[in-house]
């Protein structure tokens, strides 16, 4: 019996658009590029030889075109792990569920996606310009533990070497750190020897979660230095940014391909920050679209 999705689980626009990202399953590529910033969409776009389709929703804008003969979607996420299940299983059912029947297609198809984002680096090894491609994501959002199959995709000694390492218990602990690896085909195509290869913490926030403090203390305020210093057979923690546990944990239980790489744009060790690097995330941008 194949599966059936009701329009409560998968709601489809009039149009027969996906409900948030008001994408047609006809206009989804192969390889797609998340990015966080929709006005980021249009500066990956401007390398499109053609564009085939143009849509935008709420923090959702879409772009479907064609660089160096590849086919590639361009979607923006917005903001947070929240945004990447919504992102994720709409890419996932217009790619994988017949909008008609409603129900679970015969051949799975699967999506190469690379997030490009900007991050905060931690490392002496991550300046502000550098890229930092994230071999493995720490979720501080909780958000993978809602599905089945979480610990079977997980790095669990890891999950409990990190949290002994911080000494965290009780609410500094819930939901639990997930630890989950990117697909290393992408990592090895798209970062080559030229980028930094490290362990990404994507933080429920952007202040708190990542130890940044304003008026309002921290809960812990050693959080910081405990995650520089933290190592585990030879990974040690290089950025933190919002998405990239979300993406890959997803992506691993969808069978599709994943990855995140970003550009540092503040380092928290010598705090150091650019905010004019729309030039650098343009570097970065042609890389990935030439290796994707
Ligand atoms: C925070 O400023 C945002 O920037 C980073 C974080 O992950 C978060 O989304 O990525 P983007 O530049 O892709 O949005
Ligand atoms: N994005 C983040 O999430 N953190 C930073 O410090 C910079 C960009």
């Amino acid at each position: 019996m194949k599966k059936y999705f009701p329009s409560s689980e998968l709601i489809i626009n009039e149009d027969g658009s996906v409900f948030h990202l008001h994408v047609k399953p006809e206009w989804l590529a192969d390889k797609v590029i998340l990015v966080g910033d929709p006005g980021r969409v249009a500066l990956v776009a401007s390398h499109f030889e053609n564009k085939e389709c143009e849509v935008e929703s709420r923090e959702f804008k879409t772009i479907t075109g064609t660089y160096k003969g590849k086919r590639i979607t361009v979607v923006s996420t917005g903001i947070g792990c929240d945004n990447i299940d919504i992102v994720m299983n709409e890419l996932d059912a217009l790619a994988n569920i017949d909008f008609v029947t409603r129900e679970e297609k015969d051949q799975f198809r699967q999506l190469e996606l690379v997030r490009i984002g900007t991050c905060g680096g931690l490392q002496p090894n991550t300046p502000v310009g550098t890229f930092v491609c994230s071999q493995k994501s720490i979720g501080f959002d909780g958000l993978l533990n809602f599905y089945a199959g979480r610990n079977a995709v997980c790095d669990l000694p890891f999950e409990r070497a990190f949290l002994n390492h911080m000494g965290w218990s009780g609410n500094m602990c819930a939901p639990a750190p997930y630890v989950i690896d990117a697909n290393e085909e992408l990592i090895d195509r798209i970062a080559k020897d030229d980028m930094v290869r490290g362990v990404t913490i994507a933080a429920g926030g952007f202040f708190g979660p990542q130890g940044r403090e304003l008026r309002i203390p921290l809960a812990d305020p050693k959080q910081n230095n405990k995650i520089e210093a933290f190592e585990y057979k030879g990974y040690k923690i290089t950025n933190f940014e919002m998405e990239s546990s979300a993406l890959a944990g997803l992506s691993r239980l969808m069978g599709h391909k994943a990855m995140t790489v970003c550009m540092v744009i503040a380092n928290r060790l010598i705090k150091e920050a650019n905010t004019g690097y729309k030039n650098t995330i343009d570097t970065l941008i042609k890389t990935v679209l030439d290796r994707i």
